[in-house]
């Protein structure tokens, strides 16, 4: 019999309890923010080793930071659109565990209610100081040096993991990986580790894989199953079989 999702959704979801969700920059695409791979990427504009690295920051901080100014104010501006209300929707009817793992550093996933959601590359809205080391909600600008509210240093800088530096809370999301009997990934092309590495290490855990995106990622070939399309049209099919499930 033909592999079919929805046959096998229906009728195995029965074993699925532990869900894994990893999203990136597709499932925002939508609402207005560019994707880094895209047309009109972010990339093209600004070449990443210029603008996401620790050493460009030490080079440029000024670029490094308008750059993020820039990102920042955009996002603020910008809307959940189907896909990221959908994850809401699993997120409070999912009995199971569940953990949305976004590489994205804006707030489109609270902001359409999810709670069960982890930034491992930080976020936008929150200034880390290099001093004091703590993180404050910002939603403001940093290109004038802001004094850190907590220590007074003016040394505040954007709470995003840059290149070279460690994703944020990797233990955690290798245990959850290790407890998913379900790694989802939406609207991600696999180019950034560890991320793009997940997968392969759901497979070899017996966990099965599904791929939402809108054409086949860098790592596709290591999913169960891959669905292409957009995400706001992906996304609420798929939630809506597993809660009818
Ligand atoms: C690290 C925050 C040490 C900042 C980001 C192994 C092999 C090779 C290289 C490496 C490796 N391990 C590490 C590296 C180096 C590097 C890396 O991966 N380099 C790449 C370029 C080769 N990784 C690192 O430096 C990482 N740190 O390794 O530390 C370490 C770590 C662990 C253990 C030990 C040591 C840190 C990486 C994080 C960097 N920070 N973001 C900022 O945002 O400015 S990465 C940033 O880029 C995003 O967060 C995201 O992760 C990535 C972009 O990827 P996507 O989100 O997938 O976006 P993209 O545009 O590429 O694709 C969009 C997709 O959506 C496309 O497929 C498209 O088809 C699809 N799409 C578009 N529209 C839609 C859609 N899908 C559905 N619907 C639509 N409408």
């Amino acid at each position: 019999m033909p592999f079919s999702l929805a046959a096998w959704f229906m009728g195995d979801m029965g074993n699925i309890r532990n869900i894994v969700i990893l999203t990136g920059a597709g499932i925002s695409a939508e609402s207005g923010i560019d994707t880094f791979r895209g047309g009109g990427g972010l990339w093209e504009q600004h070449k990443v080793e210029d603008v996401a690295t620790p050493e460009a920051f030490a080079r440029d901080p000024d670029l490094v930071l308008r750059f993020y100014d820039m990102r920042r104010e955009a996002i603020q501006t910008k809307e959940p659109n189907p896909a990221h209300e959908a994850l809401a929707q699993l997120d409070s009817g999912w009995k199971g565990e569940l953990l949305i793992v976004t590489q994205n550093v804006d707030d489109l996933h609270e902001r359409a209610g999810a709670k069960r959601v982890l930034h491992m590359h930080g976020t936008h809205l929150n200034a880390w100081c290099t001093a004091c080391d703590v993180r404050t909600p910002w939603r403001d600008t940093l290109v004038e040096r802001p004094p850190c509210p907590e220590c007074g240093e003016r040394a505040l800088r954007p709470d995003v993991v840059w290149f070279g530096e460690m994703p944020y809370e990797m233990e955690r999301i290798y245990g959850a990986l290790r407890e998913a009997d379900l790694f989802v990934s939406i609207g991600t092309s696999g180019a950034v580790y560890p991320a793009a590495g997940f997968v392969r290490e759901a497979r070899a855990m017996g966990v099965r894989t599904l791929e939402l995106n809108l054409e086949p990622s860098q790592g596709t070939a290591w999913f169960d199953d891959a669905r292409h399309g957009q995400a706001s049209k992906l996304v609420p099919q798929w939630v809506d079989e597993v809660l009818s499930s």
